[in-house]
Formats: structure tokens, C-alpha cells, sequence
């Protein structure tokens, strides 16, 4: 069957990482009796998610994409053809020995993409929307919008012929999937204006979640229940979590959607969202864990490398305390990268700790993400971790490290890392008082307008200082670069979240603004032109946009390529700008491959320019092996090392 809006791939090679087969025929059925092999796992899910208690503790993964690696098929396949995605989760599901197959597939992008988004379809990983070409900006592009026909729409027809196949062939009930509302909304305006006009015209906001959950979500959702009344349902919600988003912004947008969703699906309370993120950002995590009980309100569920953080004794002391059962997530980057033995000992961890107690027959495992890069050893490593902690085994009993001092093997269990946070420098008032100490009242007014996010105020105080004959130098180092450090600092202590960060770079912006005709006239040179692009086959943007913001702040001119950016594209553009320094992203580990490309092909045409890499899963290491100049682990560091660069070259010129 053809689904509107999908390419035609017939030509696409196929992905040869495990035995291949042929993508053009549905996978055999192999010799698993899928009605039957998975019974065991799917009953004992049942009993701990509707607090019967289970006698086992079983698991089930995130592994669409692993699956699609491991039966060899191309990404263009797999999640256009029901037969082959049906069929290849079940059979590797079926010959890894999992309890349950879980059958996810690119659940963000699906409502979306029904609307006439505009997709990235990529070999050998799941497609994504383009956030670079969002569906709406204004109001003008909300109204101009008709809500798609679930049964006839880009790939939602394809997620109905999923779930029957599911059905069909296992004779259960499947699950229902779509994307949480915050994280759909983000979809449709991509993120960071999704943020600023949260802040800005919230009203439009708030229309355009009307649209989204009223018109596209609740008739996609009923279709499916149509179909499948007994169907289970849960949403997933990555950009629902902190610190992409605050507190306040759940309050207000995410929880009160879920529930207008729950609301216009027959007030069903199994429509849930269970896969926020950042307990280890917020303030109180059992207050965060209370809204977590909103949305999800049949257990709680916590993800490394939070649970990691937080520590899985008080996820289990509070899952006791509220009589709510237990789901742990075990870190897709300790899967994939391991060191092995961290596999080993965080699945016994986590099953020690969540089995422990009165209520330890109410749990859960769940393996975050076998993606298609994860090694087939280490996915057989976690399976045999769970397979040797039922036999008994117990080589670490006692041993609890989550939560506690421990310098954790797994690099994505420190406090934030895979946000790119790094290490406390000191508290808001010590970094305030320190930048505004000896320094005019304009420049501290400056300052404070930018630390208090006033994009009026301001562009105003820099128009004065101006008028008082200040430098356009004077007023950005004293002024806005001075508040954009702090800023940076913050969010590198993990005092700010995303929000308050891209708020504040607009209010330094207006500033920017006013000086920019003047420096233009005077021909103030900028500290030094950054190139920057995410590399091919990632459409992830926020960190990199991160990282712009914080070099714009400090002076330096950007020139973003934006995303899935082709080598040859970012070597003709560094030439074109003339750029002092170019800086690559990548967040997933299957891009990051093309970080290696990139710098080889910088190298093989001769073009010496110096290269800084960054991103969640980028090491030191890494950049260091793949011959990058630099690296840096966030956007306060990436300034650092591109003034570093840019003072070099200076003095380079000058001797
Ligand atoms: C937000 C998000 C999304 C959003 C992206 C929105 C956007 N506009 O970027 C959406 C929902 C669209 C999405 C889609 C997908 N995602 Co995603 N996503 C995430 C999530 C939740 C956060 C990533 C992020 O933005 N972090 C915050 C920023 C601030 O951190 P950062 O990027 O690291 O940046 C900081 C530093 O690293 C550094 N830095 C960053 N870039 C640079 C560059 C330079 C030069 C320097 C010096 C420094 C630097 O500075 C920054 C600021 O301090 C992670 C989960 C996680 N736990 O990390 C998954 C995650 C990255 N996604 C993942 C996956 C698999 C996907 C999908 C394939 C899912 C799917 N099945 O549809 C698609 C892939 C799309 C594609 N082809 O790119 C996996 C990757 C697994 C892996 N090992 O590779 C993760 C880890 C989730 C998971 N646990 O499975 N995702």
C-alpha cells in the first residue's frame, strides 16, 4: 500500500549491517509463534501496570530502529511498510528473547508530517520533520492550515495498518502511539520560536495547541480507537521535559493539553505521556514526579541518566509511598557505548533496587533506545544481565550507585551531561555582583536589562550610551557580552533552563540591533566569523543554536548552515565566509560518522580550517581521534575555545 506524501524509494539500496534481507519482500515469519511466545512477557506487564503484582520483574525496549538494523533493511522501508516494520520488531524481538516487543516507530513525526510538514528521510535511521521549514509562523500560516484526514493522510494510515498487523499477528491489543502535545506543537513552529512566542504572544501559542490536540490529534487518536477499542495508548513528549522547557511551561501548555487530549478521546485515562525527562533538573522531584502522576497517572516512570541522578532508592521509596507502580529506564548511551560492564551492573541495579520493598512485584524494566548503532553484544549483554539477575546471580548485591557520590563509568550518568551542562561556577548574586563591580551605571543598567530579559529597555540604554558617546566595543564587552557570560554560566550550573537562555539572547539581540548600523559604518570588525552546521543525516538544532547564541553574545558573527548539512556544502561555505573557525554538532551517534566525514574531507581537499566539534554524544576523545581542532561540552566552553582560536590567529598576523 502507498501512503500519500511518502517518496518513492524503490531504488534505495538496502543497509547490510546484520544478514541482510530483501527490503522489497515482507520479512518471513520465521519459526515464532508470536501469538504465544510473547504471552508470559505481555500478562506480566499487565499485572505490575494495573498493580495486580507480577512474579517477575519483566522488560521491553525501545528498538525499532535496532530492529531494522538487525534485520537489514533501509530506513526508507522500514517505516513506510507496515509488513516489514511489523514483522521485523516481532522477529527480533522474538530471536533476542525480549519479554515484549514494543512497536514504536518515529511517533514524533507522524501528525506532523499528515499536515504537510516537511520530512527528512534518511538510510539508516527514522525519518524526522525538517525543523528548519516549519509549518506555521504566524497567525496568517495557522489559519491558512487544514487539519489532514486520518484515514487518508500522510502515514497515518500507515499507523493503522501497524497496529492491525500487531493484532493480527499476536492476537493482542496494541498500543496506540502519538506525540505529545508540547513536543507536537514544537513540530508545527520548531523550537526555540515555539519559546520565544510562548514568552512574546502566548495567546497564539495557546491557539496553536488548540489546533494541534483539537483538530489533528483527538481525530487522529479516534481513528485509532475506532479501530482498536481495547487499545492501550501512551504519548511521547521528548521536548516536554526539563530543562528544554520550565515548570511553569508544563503548568501552563504541556499538562493541560494531555489532559484536553484525554478529554476528546472519551476522557480514557490510559491516554498517558510517560517519557519526560530532567527529574535531575527540577527543584523538588517529588513535586515533579506529582505532575509526572498527572499525566501518567497508572505508574511512574524514570529515565537515565536522571534516575541515575536522582538515585533509583528515592524513585522507589516515593513509588511505595504513592501506591503507584514502577518503570526504570536504563541509558541508551550506557547501551550503545558502554563500558560493558556498566551494562551489566546498572540492569542489576535497577532490578535490585525497583524488586526491593512491599511494593517490588509492581515493576518494571525498560531499555532506552537499542538504536541501530547499538552492538549487537552489547544489546545481548543487557539481555543476559536480565537473564543472570533472574537465575539469581548477584555479583554487585549492595552495590547502589545511583544517586549517590559514585564517578560513574558511563560518562552520561554526571549531573547533566547530556545536556551539554557542565560544572557549577558560582551562584546568580557572586556572578551579578562580580560583573556589575567598577562599572558604569549604563553598562550595569545594560547588563541588567538583558539578565532581566528586557528587549525594550534594552535596545533604550544602548541608544543612550551611545548618545553618551560610549563605544559600540565599550557597550557590548561592558553590557551585553558581560550579561550573555553570565548567562552561560548559569546555564552551565544548571541554574537556567533553555528558555530563560533564548530569552535573554533576544533582549540582547534588540541591543545588538542599535549597534549594529553604527559598527557597520565604523567597520568594527566582529571577534571572528563562526561557521556553524549540524552534521549530515541530524536534524537536531537546540544545542548548536545554543552554541550560536552564545557566540553571537560574545561578539562573534555566525553564519549557520542549520542542519543535515552536507561536507561539501560546509567546505564551500567556510571558503565563501572566510569563516576563523567552523563548529560541527551532532546528537546522534549515527551522525556522527559524517563529523568524521566532514573533518576528512576538510583535510583531503587541503582546507586548514580549525574545526570544533560538540554535542550530547561527542567525546573529547572523539573529536581529538577524528583530527578536529577542538571540542567543547557546552556552549560556554564553545566560546571560550573560539576566542582562543581567534586571539591566536591574531597574534599569529602580528608576529
Ligand atoms: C530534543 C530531542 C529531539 C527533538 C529535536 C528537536 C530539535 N530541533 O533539535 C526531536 C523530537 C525532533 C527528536 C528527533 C529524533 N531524535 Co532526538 N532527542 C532529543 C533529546 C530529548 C534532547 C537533545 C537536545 O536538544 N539536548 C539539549 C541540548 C542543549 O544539548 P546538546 O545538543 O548536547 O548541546 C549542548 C552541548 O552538547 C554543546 N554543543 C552542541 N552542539 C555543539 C557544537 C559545537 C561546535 C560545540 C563546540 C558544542 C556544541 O553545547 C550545547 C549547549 O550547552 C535527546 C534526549 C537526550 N537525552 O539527550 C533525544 C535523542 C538525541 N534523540 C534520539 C533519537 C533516536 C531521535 C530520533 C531518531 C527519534 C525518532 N525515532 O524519531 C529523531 C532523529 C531526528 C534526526 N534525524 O535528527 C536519541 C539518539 C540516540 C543515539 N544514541 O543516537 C536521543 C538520545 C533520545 C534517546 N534516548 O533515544 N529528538
Amino acid at each position: 500500500m502507498a501512503y500519500s506524501i511518502i517518496p518513492d524509494f524503490s531504488e534505495v539500496p538496502l543497509k547490510q549491517h546484520y544478514p541482510a534481507m530483501e527490503a522489497s519482500t515482507p520479512t518471513p515469519e520465521a519459526e515464532y509463534d508470536y501469538k504465544t511466545c510473547f504471552n508470559n512477557g505481555f500478562d506480566a506487564w499487565a499485572k505490575v501496570l494495573d498493580g495486580t503484582g507480577s512474579s517477575f520483574a519483566p522488560f521491553n525496549a525501545q528498538m525499532s530502529e535496532f530492529a531494522m538494523g538487525y534485520m537489514g533493511v533501509n530506513a526508507k522501508h522500514f517505516f513506510t511498510n507496515p509488513e516489514l516494520f511489523v514483522n521485523g520488531c516481532l522477529h527480533a524481538s522474538a530471536e533476542l528473547g525480549f519479554d515484549t516487543p514494543d512497536l514504536i516507530w518515529d511517533v514524533y513525526d507522524i501528525e506532523c508530517e499528515a499536515n504537510g510538514g516537511d520530512m527528512s528521510w534518511f538510510d539508516e535511521l527514522s525519518p524526522a520533520i525538517n525543523n528548519t521549514r516549519p509549518l506555521i509562523k504566524t497567525e496568517k500560516d495557522l489559519a491558512k492550515l487544514t487539519p489532514p484526514d486520518p484515514e487518508k493522510d500522510g502515514r497515518m494510515p500507515f499507523v493503522k495498518d501497524v497496529l492491525q498487523l500487531f493484532h493480527e499477528k499476536t492476537g493482542r491489543q496494541p498500543t496506540i502511539r502519538f506525540c505529545g502535545p508540547l513536543t507536537c506543537v514544537s513540530q508545527y513552529m520548531q523550537f526555540e520560536q515555539m519559546i520565544l512566542q510562548m514568552n512574546e504572544n502566548p495567546d497564539f501559542v495557546h491557539k496553536v495547541f488548540k489546533y494541534v490536540v483539537e483538530e489533528v490529534q483527538a481525530p487522529y487518536v479516534n481513528m485509532l480507537f475506532k479501530a482498536f477499542p481495547e487499545a492501550g495508548t501512551n504519548g511521547s513528549d521528548a521536548i516536554g521535559s526539563l530543562p528544554f522547557i520550565s515548570e511553569e511551561i508544563l503548568d501552563e501548555f504541556s499538562i493541560p493539553n494531555i489532559l484536553r487530549l484525554r478529554e476528546l478521546t472519551g476522557q480514557n485515562p490510559k491516554l498517558q505521556v510517560d517519557n519526560w525527562w530532567g527529574d535531575s533538573f527540577s527543584e523538588n522531584t517529588e513535586k515533579f514526579w506529582e505532575k509526572k502522576k498527572r499525566v501518567t497517572p497508572r505508574y511512574l516512570k524514570v529515565q537515565d541518566p536522571d534516575l541515575y541522578q536522582v538515585g533509583a532508592v528515592k524513585a522507589r521509596e516515593w513509588a511505595t509511598e504513592n501506591d503507584s507502580p514502577l518503570v526504570f529506564g536504563v541509558d541508551n548511551h550506557v547501551l550503545q557505548e558502554g563500558p560493558e560492564e556498566e551494562i551489566t551492573r546498572r540492569v542489576h541495579e535497577y532490578f535490585e533496587v525497583g524488586t526491593s520493598g512491599k511494593a517490588g512485584d509492581k515493576f518494571a524494566l525498560y531499555l532506552c533506545n537499542l538504536s541501530s548503532e547499538t552492538p549487537f553484544e552489547h544489546a545481548k549483554m543487557a539481555l543476559d544481565a536480565i537473564r543472570s539477575w533472574r537465575a539469581g546471580d548477584r555479583p554487585y548485591e549492595g552495590e547502589i550507585r545511583s544517586g549517590g557520590e559514585y564517578e560513574s563509568l558511563a560518562r552520561s550518568g554526571e549531573k547533566g551531561r547530556w545536556m551539554g551542562i557542565g560544572e557549577a561556577v558560582a551562584d546568580r548574586a557572586t556572578l551579578e555582583a562580580e560583573a556589575k563591580e567598577g562599572k558604569k551605571q549604563i553598562f550595569s543598567d545594560i547588563y541588567t536589562s538583558v539578565m532581566e530579559y528586557r528587549d525594550d529597555d534594552c535596545a533604550a540604554l544602548c541608544q543612550d550610551a551611545l548618545d553618551a558617546g560610549e563605544t559600540c566595543a565599550d557597550i557590548l564587552d561592558e553590557g551585553l557580552i558581560a550579561a550573555m557570560d553570565t548567562i552561560g554560566d548559569l546555564f552551565a550550573s544548571g541554574e537556567i533552563f533553555v528558555p530563560e537562555m533564548l530569552i535573554s539572547a533576544r533582549a540582547m539581540k534588540a541591543g545588538l540591533e542599535v549597534l549594529r548600523p553604527i559598527m557597520t559604518a565604523n567597520e568594527e570588525p566582529p571577534k571572528g566569523k563562526v561557521l556553524m552546521a549540524t552534521v549530515q543525516g541530524d536534524l537536531h538544532d537546540i544545542g548548536k543554536n545554543l552554541v550560536c547564541m552564545m557566540l553571537e553574545g560574545a561578539g562573534f558573527e555566525i553564519v549557520d548552515l542549520g542542519v543535515n548539512t552536507d561536507p561539501k556544502d560546509i567546505i564551500k561555505q567556510a571558503e565563501d565566509v572566510g569563516a576563523d573557525v567552523v563548529g560541527l554538532s551532532a546528537l546522534l551517534t549515527t551522525s556522527m560518522p559524517f563529523m568524521r566525514k566532514t573533518v576528512n574531507a576538510f583535510r583531503e581537499e587541503g582546507k586548514d580550517f580549525p574545526i570544533i566539534c560538540g554535542g550530547a554524544p561527542v567525546t573529547r576523545d572523539f573529536a581529538e581521534e577524528i583530527g578536529a581542532f577542538g571540542y567543547a561540552d557546552n556552549a560556554a566552553e564553545a566560546v571560550t575555545i573560539c576566542k582562543g582560536i581567534v586571539a591566536d590567529k591574531l597574534q599569529e598576523a602580528n608576529q
